[in-house]
């Protein structure tokens, strides 16, 4: 089954279709989005995981400790480059043509299962990685069939190179061959930390501390992160294009203690609403940041960061897309900049309740995350599977097994209102003292679910595999979009 399916398809429009010609004094974009670290394994949060080039990076940037993302890999991706929520992201389609920012993707795209349109490179001027999610690190499958590409065509070459050192090879030679006339745009969503948990022996002997086994290897896995992240930098550097960058870097969905990440204080993990699930750790680094070394508690989403590279002059400087439906993500580049309120003041942080939908997986119906908002410093959640809070081993919690977090899914939560501000944990539930503010939230949600398209997404197709087997790999296996 195919537990990163989202609930709405999302036909990707990219950063690098809308940007305007001038780039003269435009910075160079470094987006890294890691897959599924959680809240509390990285440095700049207290983690025992040393990161101390993110660390860094955080301390001298602007951190971002009210920032949101989706509960899942493939919803957070469409969120960014679309800048809107999933329930506003089914049926967007747009011709992605090139434009003067020289663009590459390094890694994960993750929406596959979908016709070649919704496929890479799709505006980006190179990608070099994958199409699914949970590949081997090593041999680079994904169940049980090569998954590696370098443009449109499968690439059988680098069997057994564990694949982070790969992309930052791969990163390294593009800043390095990179004409400077145009800035870069690198867009390196990581492969790490997402599972099979799988690292080079050098980086789990670093770990003996953890005595937890998979622990210790999720560790590793971070560790290489951090690794590539400074070896990265140091290409921007070598190249003297370091002074114009800015560093954007997010987790893509909260930590899965299951696959050994975690997110305590946090309650709850990836696939839910909870602040564990979205809450996400992140920061923006860059010399043209007016304000440095501080923590921004203004809300910010992953929706924001399409308006805010594109209609920011001061950035990209180009023009969002014409689609019909609105773009949900504010520009909050002053917020981060210099500090101002963000002209954000709610999240809806998703909607999706359990409904059969035919053709599709039987047990879908099990896996729903239900809806919540935040307004202020208050959070609806209505119709959530319930979730714990689960501490690192390291600290003396404890590792759960796949059963635990599947036995919560029968354990729903049909209504709860938190002060997020006063109660960042979500352990006092506050709703039977404030029904005004539940009634409120409450027509939020409901005046969104009003504007939501239908869902997109399509059971998986048979084709694929058949495909898959002869091929000896997955590939794009048809072409039914009218839109190329
Ligand atoms: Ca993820």
């Amino acid at each position: 089954m195919n537990l990163e399916l989202a609930t709405t398809t999302f036909v990707l429009v990219n950063f690098c279709v809308v940007i305007a010609t001038e780039t003269a004094t435009k910075p160079h974009i470094l987006l890294i989005l890691v897959d599924d670290p959680g809240w509390s394994d990285v440095g700049f949060h207290g983690s025992k995981i040393r990161t101390p080039n993110v660390d860094k990076l955080a301390s001298d940037g602007v951190i971002l400790d009210k920032y949101y993302v989706q509960p899942y890999c493939t919803t957070t991706r469409g969120s960014l480059m679309t800048g809107r929520y999933p329930i506003h992201t089914a049926n967007m389609v747009r011709y992605i043509s090139q434009e003067s920012v020289a663009c590459s993707l390094l890694s994960k795209w993750g929406p596959y299962r979908r016709p070649t349109p919704d496929t890479p490179p799709r505006g980006f001027d190179s990608f070099f990685g994958f199409l699914n999610y949970g590949r081997d690190h090593f041999n680079h499958t994904h169940n049980g069939f090569l998954d590696f590409f370098r443009g449109e065509e499968v690439t059988r070459e680098y069997h057994g190179q564990y694949a982070t050192h790969l992309y930052v090879k791969e990163a390294s030679r593009i800043i390095a061959e990179h004409n400077s006339s145009t800035p870069p745009f690198l867009y390196m969503a990581f492969e790490n930390v997402h599972d099979p948990i799988q690292a080079p022996d050098e980086y789990l002997r670093k770990y003996k501390i953890i005595k937890h086994k998979e622990r210790r290897g999720y560790a590793a896995m971070m560790d290489v992160v951090d690794e590539a992240i400074g070896n990265i930098t140091e290409a921007f550097e070598g190249k003297g294009l370091w002074n114009d960058t800015l560093v954007i870097f997010s987790s893509d969905n909260g930590g899965d203690p299951v696959n050994r990440g975690y997110n305590y204080p946090l309650r709850g993990y990836k696939r839910t609403l909870w602040e564990g699930g979205v809450r996400a750790p992140a920061f923006v680094y860059g010399k043209m940041l007016k304000q440095k070394g501080v923590i921004v508690k203004e809300l910010i989403h992953v929706t924001d960061w399409y308006p805010t590279l594109l209609s920011s002059t001061n950035l990209l400087g180009g023009t969002m897309d014409s689609n019909d439906i609105p773009v949900d993500g504010f520009d909050v580049w002053d917020t981060i900049a210099k500090g101002v309120p963000s002209p954000r003041t709610e999240i809806l942080l998703n909607i999706d309740f359990p409904e059969k939908r035919p053709g599709l997986l039987l047990t879908y119906d099990t896996w729903y995350t239900g809806a919540a908002i935040r307004v202020g410093d208050m959070k609806l959640l209505m119709h959530v599977p319930n979730a714990t809070w689960y501490q690192t081993p390291e600290d003396g919690g404890i590792a759960p097994p796949m059963e635990d977090i599947w036995d919560q899914k029968t354990n729903i939560v049909e209504l709860a209102l938190f002060n997020i501000s006063a109660d960042p944990t979500e352990r006092h539930d506050v709703s039977r003292r404030h029904p005004d503010i539940v009634r409120q939230l409450k027509a939020r949600i409901h005046e969104y679910q009003k504007t939501a398209v239908p869902p997109g997404i399509v059971p998986d197709d048979i084709m694929a595999l058949v495909f898959a087997m002869k091929n000896k790999a997955w590939v794009p296996w048809r072409n039914t979009c009218n839109a190329r």
